[in-house]
């Protein structure tokens, strides 16, 4: 393939949807959203402009991790419907144009995974080694101790003890959510086969869980000691359970399996938390035939300031190298079903000011070099969901609270309208709908020209028409300490302007002094307005997306 033809592909101009399935639409009023439900709201996304859905997983699974632990790759889970509602899913996006990802979690399985039921059963089971199963270490009073000081990503060792065949299991999150051992080629050949049953029935690509986690060191080092910290995980550097070489290996068969279908993508999810250059360990997975996009999430930890947001992107770039063949390319995201929603990290005591902030957010996720992934309920500005200790869900919110809340909150149902419930379900839902609902919701906000949702169209369909806005290349014109950032965004035949006010107050940039600009999109100015070069005062949390009059 040559890097020539590589470098127009889909998912460079594709906006991205993440949808948490649970929470989108139930269609049979149990309370949990389904794939029934999705295909009701099919109209809605499309009329939004994105291109491509991604589904968090939508497998048979206990779901003590919510579908995180899955029990068979290659079936739906009963409480999102039936395999002919999947392909019914499926036929309705593509007819529609909308892309269809699904989410595969193959770093651990479900601890009821056939699999790993087999596995369990004694020590020569021919699974045993498709397991992480290893001796403990004669500890205290006779009793074995954990085999290193791994710790699980929940809190407590990351290995679990076994009574009935005296071992132990590597488990990386849950205890519910065992290891697989990348390291035997039967593993992998039967990873391939389900990625290949997804690919065959005409799924598009996909997300992959944890995908810098796949491979442990072989010897199960000890990782170093580091002093701060909230959870036991966090007092840890992971030099050998994560981003250990060979894992680039596995990512490149993906990628080779994957390759052997037209059209489809591959996006890891790179385990990487700040402190470090997250944009480095993800820049690595999508070096050297890996895949074709990783995750960085320095935005989702970015405070807000125009410099940081700045950094992070040019940490982003500078990463991925523009100049590297084939061709590497970014993505942007301020969300996701793992950390709070970025409205709610944003806000400020004043509801307009967090709109407004919002607005700003969108902009610059919707007008960078980089495909953007939306999550769902983002383009109406639903807030982070304040859940009672006594609904929490998420296993992850118990063992810290009230310190950590765990991840209900950036989960809640989508807000559709102001019926009951948001409009979401007529039953009892699984998590509680934002008391805002009969305010925040698609209904009231789809005919309002001034409304979050039309701005996210407005933006996402200017991205469309521009091919400045996507493919063009990235360059800094200015950045104002925490205040304001400006950037062009040029192809050999256009040239974008973007500048944003992440300030309350007015802020006057220095505009490239080349040439008269046509605003295109901006939240105070009128549409269609020609700038004169020199300067450009933009009001508090002002935008401005124009293009240059040659
Ligand atoms: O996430 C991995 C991960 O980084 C999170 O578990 C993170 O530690 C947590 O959100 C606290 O910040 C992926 C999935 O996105 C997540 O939902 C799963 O729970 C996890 O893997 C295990 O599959």
């Amino acid at each position: 393939m040559s890097p020539a033809g590589e470098r127009r592909s889909w998912w460079r101009d594709a906006v991205m949807y993440q949808i948490y399935p649970r929470s989108f639409q139930d269609a049979n009023g149990d309370g949990v959203g389904d794939l029934p439900g999705i295909i009701q709201r099919l109209d809605y996304l499309r009329a939004l402009g994105v291109d491509a859905l991604w589904l968090s997983p939508i497998y048979p699974s206990p779901m003590r991790d919510f579908g995180y632990d899955v029990a068979d790759y290659t079936a739906i889970s009963p409480q999102f419907g039936t395999m002919d509602d999947f392909r019914a899913l499926l036929a309705a996006a593509h007819a529609r144009g909308l892309r269809l990802l699904l989410d595969l979690v193959m770093n651990h399985t479900s601890d009821q995974h056939p699999w790993f039921l087999e596995s369990a059963t004694s020590r020569e089971n021919p699974k045993r080694d498709w397991y992480l199963w290893r001796e403990g270490k004669p500890g205290r009073n006779g009793r074995p101790s954990p085999p290193n000081n791994w710790q699980s990503v929940i809190g407590g060792s990351a290995w679990q003890w076994d009574e009935r065949t005296g071992q132990y299991y590597l488990h990386s999150f849950l205890k519910e959510q065992p290891d697989l051992n990348w390291r035997n080629p039967t593993v992998r050949a039967a990873m391939m086969d389900v990625i290949r049953y997804w690919l065959e029935m005409g799924v598009d690509g996909f997300r992959l869980d944890v995908a810098n986690c796949f491979l442990k060191d072989e010897t199960l080092r000890d990782n170093p000691r580091r002093v701060f910290g909230l959870r036991p995980y966090d007092r840890q550097r992971h030099l050998y359970e994560l981003n250990q070489p060979e894992n680039l290996d596995i990512m490149r068969q993906i990628r080779a399996t994957v390759d052997a279908y037209t059209g489809r993508v591959t996006i890891g999810e790179i385990y990487a938390l700040p402190p470090g250059d997250t944009a480095l360990s993800a820049a690595y997975y999508v070096g050297g035939e890996g895949l074709h996009m990783a995750f960085d999430f320095a935005f989702l930890f970015s405070p807000w300031r125009a410099d940081a947001f700045a950094r992070a992107i040019d940490r982003w770039e500078r990463a991925l190298d523009p100049d590297h063949e084939p061709y590497l390319w970014p993505n942007f995201t301020l969300s996701n079903h793992d950390q709070p929603r970025a409205i709610s990290r944003y806000a400020t005591a004043r509801g307009e000011e967090t709109l407004a902030r919002a607005r700003v957010a969108a902009a610059l996720l919707l007008t960078l070099r980089g495909t953007p992934f939306i999550y769902y309920g983002e383009e109406i500005g639903i807030r982070n969901g304040r859940i009672r200790r006594s609904r929490i869900q998420d296993p992850f919110g118990k063992p810290y609270w009230p310190i950590y809340k765990g991840r209900d909150g950036e989960r809640t149902p989508m807000q559709w309208s102001a019926e009951p419930e948001g409009g979401f379900t007529t039953g009892a839902p699984w998590l509680p709908v934002n008391p805002d609902a009969a305010r925040v919701n698609v209904a009231a906000q789809q005919d309002d020209p001034t409304s979050l949702l039309n701005w996210y169209r407005a933006l996402i369909a200017l991205r469309k028409r521009e091919p400045a806005l996507r493919a063009g290349s990235y360059r800094r014109v200015s950045v104002s300490g925490s205040r304001a950032l400006c950037y062009l965004r040029e192809t050999a035949g256009q040239r974008i302007l973007v500048a944003l006010n992440f300030a309350r107050n007015a802020h006057t940039i220095a505009l490239p002094d080349e040439g008269t600009w046509r605003v295109l999109l901006g939240s105070q100015q009128p549409e269609e307005k020609a700038l004169e070069g020199g300067a450009l005062t933009l009001p508090g949390y002002g935008i401005v997306i124009a293009r240059a009059v040659s």
